[in-house]
């Protein structure tokens, strides 16, 4: 007959992993990972699809430092193409479709769009669509404040003598003439004098100064965008893949279900969507993951209740430990080369070593990240120490319509249906968690531990990690001897916290 028990779930706590011979620095590990089928992360930590985790802010600051962030899809359709466009618009080699302005707009409105899109000056569009100039800090410098609202940008734009460049410059070429100019925009234009595209001296030294971004063909920071599958998530695909999104993540509790199933089928055989990868989930189970790589995902995202906010396994009772999670995913996932994404229930940065060699090939943050500067929210005070708010996308304060239409998170939980706020069942609490400052030192102590990880098993890139990496199983004697024990912390370190 079948056992009703199968076998036992490990997770994160219940494991470590065995030092190895080594002939390889922390320095020298590269922690470059497969993100998707076709797409390459130097950092393999992705942040989660949640509202007060991903936004804009985070996103660009995850690709910058050689993650990727995932947009949260508890707003319209509209309000979440506007922060994919934010994001792709942030950093790149050429902006391809600059924000402008025209003679006619009043330098009031010139400071608006400069601050709303956080650049400082504007190509300046003339009715026939050709460029006629370009507004810079420089030339409103002098406009008094009482005069920005009356004061019109063919007043005080630059046109005459304007330095522009041909399509198809390169950057070696661009960089000479921002130099020889002394200035700091250099518009693209065609044959005809129409705007193609803006190079700015400030994207050439974001990519100095982060080296390991995730970006496009193009240049431009990648980004991640979350759907469901219920009600307008097809118009909502349509609109990210408008708005230049990179990759879709099909984000529910339970991904191995007809409406997620479907809607992964269906994007995958549109053509239209070709140049978007679309990663499905969560499931915790090989049948599971199955299920997804037989609909065509290009990663899976592995994990049913490991979330620090997540009451699934005591609201449901159902659930997989984490790491026997992944690497059962992993046993249907590897034969067809998908990647594997472990997501929640990370604490430390010891933790992504063993999600990786249980299976997995990048990692999914909340918590560690959601007490960052970039995400969402504002700090708060408890006791003279700072905190910032953190929720699951199942609590009642995700889940609730307030007042709203509707709330995106309810099919993430396949309570679409549900009538009333009164009658949700939740399957996650609202909670707080420590300020812990940028995104960027945060990433670099966890992508650091993991080079650490990756020296100890003897492990130059991830491949071999995974292919080295061995288990021991330990006890909650062991966890206690793992953790400081026996001695008062007086100190917190960066990468260490009760
Ligand atoms: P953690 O990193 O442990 O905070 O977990 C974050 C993950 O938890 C998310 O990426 C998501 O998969 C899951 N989550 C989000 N909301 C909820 C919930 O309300 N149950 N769970």
């Amino acid at each position: 007959g079948h056992d009703p028990f199968g076998f036992i779930g490990l997770t994160y706590d219940d494991v470590m992993l065995l030092p190895g011979h080594t002939d390889v620095i922390p320095s020298e590990a590269d922690t470059s990972s497969r993100l998707t089928k076709r797409i390459t992360v130097a950092a393999p930590l992705l942040s989660s699809a949640m509202d007060t985790v991903t936004e804009s802010r985070m996103a660009i600051a995850m690709a910058r430092n050689g993650g990727l962030g995932v947009l949260h899809r508890n707003l319209s359709i509209e309000e979440q193409a506007v922060q994919v466009d934010a994001v792709k618009r942030s950093e790149s080699g050429m902006i391809t479709n600059p924000v402008t302005t025209t003679p006619d707009a009043t330098v009031a409105e010139v400071d608006a769009l400069c601050g709303q899109f956080r650049v400082s000056g504007l190509p300046v569009i003339g009715p026939d669509g050709r460029l006629v100039g370009i507004v810079t800090n420089r030339d409103m410098r002098f406009v008094s404040p009482f005069e920005k609202a009356t004061t019109l940008v063919r007043d005080v734009m630059t046109s005459t003598g304007l330095i522009t460049a041909p399509v198809g410059i390169d950057s070696d070429g661009a960089v000479a003439l921002l130099a020889q100019h002394r200035i700091e925009k250099l518009p693209i234009v065609d044959g005809s004098g129409i705007l193609r595209g803006l190079i700015t001296v400030k994207d050439f030294d974001k990519s100095d100064k982060y080296p390991n971004a995730t970006k496009d063909s193009a240049g431009r920071l990648r980004v991640a965008a979350a759907i469901g599958f219920f009600g307008d998530a097809w118009d909502r695909a349509v609109a990210l893949r408008e708005a230049g999104v990179d990759v879709i993540v099909v984000d529910t509790a339970n991904g191995d279900s007809r409406g997620v199933l479907d809607i992964i089928t269906r994007l995958k055989s549109d053509s239209a969507f070709d140049a978007i990868d679309i990663i499905g989930g969560n499931v915790a189970t090989r049948s599971g993951a199955q299920s997804l790589v037989d609909a065509g995902a290009d990663a899976i995202k592995v994990g049913v209740g490991p979330g620090s906010i997540c009451t699934t396994r005591v609201v449901a009772g159902v659930g997989v430990p984490q790491v026997t999670a992944v690497y059962e995913a992993s046993l249907a996932a590897r034969e067809s080369g998908v990647p594997v994404i472990a997501d929640g229930g990370l604490q430390y940065s010891g933790d992504i070593a063993k999600a990786l060699v249980a299976g997995a090939d990048t990692v999914m943050l909340g918590s560690l990240l959601a007490g960052t500067d970039e995400s969402p929210g504002d700090l708060v005070f408890v006791n003279g120490k700072q905190y910032k708010k953190y929720r699951g996308m199942g609590s009642l304060g995700a889940l609730q319509t307030r007042g709203k239409k509707t709330s995106y998170s309810r099919d993430r939980y396949f309570q679409a249906d549900v009538p009333s706020d009164e009658q949700l069942i939740a399957e996650g609490i609202e909670g707080q968690v420590p300020y812990r400052g940028p995104v960027a030192a945060v990433s670099y102590q966890l992508t650091g531990g993991l080079r650490q990880s990756m020296f100890y098993v003897g492990a130059r890139n991830i491949e071999e990690l995974k292919a080295k990496g061995r288990f021991v199983r330990i006890t909650a004697a062991g966890l206690k001897e793992s953790h400081p024990h026996d001695v008062q912390m007086v100190v917190e370190a960066p990468n260490y916290r009760r």
